[in-house]
């Protein structure tokens, strides 16, 4: 017998698409570019030859069209990973459900997501207005420990978790096998580094304002384990591609070099930038 989905579980609009994301499946390409500002959609879709669809709910605004003759999708996601979880578990649901019959469908299709986010460098000579694309990441974020069947290792894992000091923090680590698949497209990338993914922007990563952070010597602990930057989705990227089936890859741009206490002096032009060497290489 199989089973359906109740409709408090797999929630869809009264068109029939899914319920955050607002889309259909015929709404997105398999190649996804997600990006965490809604502002940054059209600074991607100007690019494409036309776009045939532009739908949007709360802050996930979406523009389909094409690239050089390719189908692609541009995608906001909002900040933090517990939008990533929207994200991508719609995504899927988008190629990997029937949502009339409420039934997984028996061919699995596999996404093509790429982040183009903003980052921060814990690594001084990470230096602002540069892409650094995510081999590693390590996610102090927690969304990954709801769910079963995470456990992801490989060299730099193990070494961090053995190393990891704060014992209130559970860290989860995630790597994208894709992005070594793949690597000859990226190898001109100015860095390729370890990523951690943080649920907040201030304290998580180590910034004091008015309050005190856990540690003084959080940026420089991190990046002794290895770490080269901070941000606040890569790991629910990597980490439920990898449990769903799809392919991922981020590439951040840096725009504040946090141990030199530096920001970008023109972050749009970092992000204009990023936005044209990625589309270079997704679709020639
Ligand atoms: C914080 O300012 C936001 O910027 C970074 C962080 O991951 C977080 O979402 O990425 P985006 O520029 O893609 O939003
Ligand atoms: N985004 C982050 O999450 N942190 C930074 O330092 C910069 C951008």
């Amino acid at each position: 017998m199989i089973n359906k989905l109740a409709a408090s579980e797999l929630v869809l609009n009264p068109d029939g698409g899914v319920y955050h994301l607002n889309l259909l499946p015929e709404d997105i390409a398999e190649k996804i570019i997600l990006v965490g500002d809604p502002d940054r959609v059209p600074k991607v879709s100007k690019y494409f030859d036309k776009i045939e669809i532009k739908k949007n709910k709360r802050e996930f605004y979406t523009h389909t069209g094409t690239l050089r003759g390719e189908r692609i999708t541009v995608m906001s996601t909002g900040i933090g990973t517990e939008n990533i979880d929207i994200v991508m578990n719609e995504l899927d649901a988008l190629v990997n459900i029937d949502l009339k019959e409420k039934e997984f469908k028996s061919e699995h299709k596999a996404l093509q997501l790429f982040r183009l986010g903003t980052c921060g460098s814990v690594n001084p000579q990470v230096e602002v207005d540069n892409m650094l694309v995510t081999q590693n990441v390590v996610g102090l974020d927690g969304l990954l420990h709801f769910y079963q069947d995470y456990q992801f290792e490989n060299h730099f894992s193990r070494n961090f978790l053995e190393k990891f000091p704060y014992e209130r923090i559970k860290p989860m680590l995630y790597f994208s096998d894709w992005a070594e698949d793949i690597s000859d497209y990226y190898k001109d990338a100015k860095y390729h580094g370890n990523t951690a993914t943080f649920p907040g922007f201030y304290a998580p990563q180590g910034r004091q304002l008015r309050l005190k952070a856990l540690d003084d010597q959080f940026l420089e602990t991190l990046n002794d384990l290895g770490v080269t930057n901070f941000e606040m989705e890569t790991s629910a990227i990597y980490g439920l591609s990898k449990l769903l089936g799809h392919k991922a890859l981020t590439v951040n741009c840096v725009i504040a070099n946090r141990r030199r206490g530096e920001f970008s002096a023109d972050h749009h032009a970092s992000e204009k930038n990023m936005i044209e060497w990625v589309l270079e290489r997704i679709i020639k």
